[in-house]
C-alpha cells in the first residue's frame, strides 16, 4: 500500500518509522512519504497562507503550493487514489473506515493547519481522485498532522502481513462492534488483587461465555452507542 502526506511539518510522520509500521516500511509492504507543502512554493518566504475572502479571524491556506503537489504526487499514481482531507468538519472515522481504506492501493493524506484550506483545493482534488474529509473526533486540533497519524497507524495495522499475530486483530475492541474483555497475565495474584477464577479453570466454554459478557457489560457501561441505546 502506498500512503503519501502532504504537510507543512513533515517532522511529526517520523513516528510511522518506529514499531510495526517502521517494519512494514522496511519490508516493502508499505511505502509511505511525507511531502512538505513549502516544497512546491516559489517565493522566498515559502508562503502558503493568505487572508480570506469576505474577512473573518486568521489565515487559510492558498491553492498554488496544493495545486503543485497533487498534480506531482497523484500524477504517478496508477490507480484512482483515495485524497483524505483531515477536518473536523468531516465525517467522523471509525473501525470500519479503516477497514474500508486498508482496501485501497494509494492515499493522499491532505493536512490542513491555520483555519482550513481554500475550498478549491478540494474541488480539485475531486477531478483526480475520491476525496473524503475525515475528523478523529469530536475536538479540535492545531492542524491534521496528528489525526492523519492515527488514522494512517489504524489502517496500516489491517495491511495483512504488518501484524505477524492476525489472530489479536480479530478479538480487540471495535472488531465486532463492542469493546475488548478486561486481560490478565501472571502472577493469579498480585498484591492482593487476583485474576478472575474462571480465566484459571481451564473451562473454555466458560471462559468464552465469561469474556462475552464482561465486553457487553463493559460496552455497556462506557459506550452505549455501540449498542444502539
Ligand atoms: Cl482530522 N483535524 C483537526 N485539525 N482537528 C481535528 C481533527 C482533524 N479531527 C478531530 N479534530
Amino acid at each position: 500500500m502506498r500512503i503519501d502526506a502532504i504537510s507543512i511539518f513533515t517532522e511529526y510522520f517520523q513516528a510511522l518509522d518506529l514499531s510495526l509500521l517502521g517494519k512494514a516500511q522496511a519490508a516493502g509492504l508499505l511505502n509511505f512519504k511525507a511531502h512538505d507543502l513549502r516544497d512546491y512554493t516559489h517565493d522566498r518566504h515559502r508562503t502558503v497562507d493568505d487572508t480570506p475572502y469576505g474577512g473573518g479571524a486568521g489565515m487559510l491556506m492558498k491553492p498554488e503550493p496544493w495545486g503543485e503537489a497533487f498534480d506531482d504526487i497523484l500524477g504517478e499514481s496508477d490507480d484512482a487514489p483515495v485524497i483524505i482531507f483531515t477536518s473536523p468538519a468531516g465525517e467522523v472515522f471509525k473501525q470500519s473506515t479503516a477497514r474500508e481504506l486498508a482496501g485501497r492501493k494509494h492515499l493522499v493524506f491532505a493536512c490542513g493547519r491555520y483555519e482550513g484550506i481554500d475550498q478549491r483545493v478540494v474541488d480539485y482534488a475531486a477531478t483526480k481522485g475520491e476525496v473524503r474529509l475525515i475528523s478523529i473526533g469530536d475536538y479540535v486540533l492545531n492542524g491534521g498532522e496528528v489525526a492523519a497519524i492515527a488514522m494512517i497507524e489504524a489502517i496500516a495495522r489491517l495491511v495483512p502481513g504488518v501484524i505477524g499475530n492476525a489472530e489479536s486483530l480479530v478479538e480487540e475492541s471495535h472488531s465486532d462492534g463492542l469493546l475488548e474483555y478486561p486481560s490478565y497475565t501472571k502472577p493469579s495474584e498480585w498484591r492482593g488483587l487476583e485474576v478472575p477464577p474462571v480465566l484459571l479453570s481451564g473451562n473454555h466454554a466458560l471462559i468464552a461465555k465469561w469474556r462475552h459478557d464482561q465486553q457487553v457489560e463493559r460496552t455497556r457501561q462506557v459506550r452505549p452507542d455501540l449498542l444502539g441505546e
